[in-house]
């Protein structure tokens, strides 16, 4: 490589450098924001050990991505033709092929071990969870049921969404929490994008061999998160949304304990709303506040998750 080439090279490396940090900086993120390369803040451990996954892998494929444009930015600037003479060929050269065959191979596997391990964590079931909820998806809304816990009236303690509102899946902060899934019928999605994790909601689990159980070990703070179907189950598909509502260990228990009662006012058990108005924490509002059915604002979403650290 002569003088001038060098210099164009350097001169290369600093241009792209330049340009690499401006357009870092210019998205405006922290460097936390920057590794979650997209994903919202986790709140489970499940969700968090996705996330180590996912930051991994997106490291991984850019270093891989870095050496290929490398490569390929090198071989553009610096072996264009320039005589008619053919370049000093390399075919069947066995140590260079060996390489390409073992480096892909490894990676693979190192991917595929990290996944299979992560995966195993994440659907882990103990059986034995604080808090179990039935999820029945239907078109196009949601119920939620509590089968450890009796209404007044000898029934299971029930949310159920209707037309005009969104249903809200409440459940205690840093307790383990199982979700039975099942659909009355077509197949649903539950989708909570802070758990980072969905799981196909089908009619009749059994019978189509689905394993519709999943657990949390914990949610770690309190807090209002958006939940969606994810499976496009209709007309109406784009509205069966839900919102999780994670309470403080005594705002849960007193929760729960309502929902258990007679409403002197009503004279019929607590609903969810009057149970979480009764509770009464500012942030943790009775009624859904960031689903409405048409509102796809993110930003809108993000302001409800971050209402208490
Ligand atoms: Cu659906």
């Amino acid at each position: 490589m002569g003088l001038k080439e060098g210099t164009r090279a350097t001169r290369l490396a600093k241009t792209a450098g330049l340009v690499g940090l401006v357009g870092i900086g210019a998205t405006g993120c922290s460097t936390d924001e920057v590794l979650r390369f997209g994903w919202p803040v986790a709140v489970t451990p499940q969700a968090e050990r996705m996330r180590e996954m996912w930051t991994w892998s997106v490291i991984a494929a850019l270093v891989v991505g870095v050496i290929v444009w490398g490569l390929i930015l090198w071989s553009v600037a610096f072996h264009r033709k320039k005589t008619e003479e053919l370049p000093r060929q390399t075919a069947y050269n066995l140590p260079l092929e060996i390489v390409l065959i073992v480096v892909p191979t490894v990676i693979v596997a190192v991917l595929f071990y990290f996944t299979a391990v992560t995966q195993n964590y994440v659907t882990k079931k103990t059986g034995d969870a604080d808090v179990t909820v039935d999820v029945i998806a239907f078109q196009w809304n949601w119920e939620f049921q509590y089968p450890q816990h009796k209404t007044s009236e000898g029934q299971v303690v029930s949310t159920l969404g209707t037309s005009t509102e969104i249903p809200l899946l409440v459940v205690p902060e840093k307790k383990s929490i199982r979700f039975n899934l099942r659909s009355t019928d077509v197949i649903h999605s539950f989708f909570v994008p802070e758990f980072h994790f969905k799981r196909d909601v089908f009619p009749q689990p059994e019978k189509n061999n689905q394993d519709n159980v999943f657990e949390i070990t914990s949610i770690d703070r309190p807090g209002a998160f958006v939940g969606r179907c994810a499976e496009l189950c209709g007309s109406y598909h784009s509205v069966m949304n839900f919102e999780v509502r994670a309470l403080p260990q005594a705002d849960w228990d007193r929760y729960i304990k309502l929902r258990e009662q007679t409403n002197d006012k009503t004279g019929k058990p607590y609903s969810a709303a009057e149970a979480l108005a009764e509770v009464g924490c500012e942030w943790c509002s009775p009624l859904a506040t960031t689903t409405t059915p048409f509102n796809t604002d993110r930003t809108a979403r993000e302001a409800s998750g971050s209402g208490r650290k």
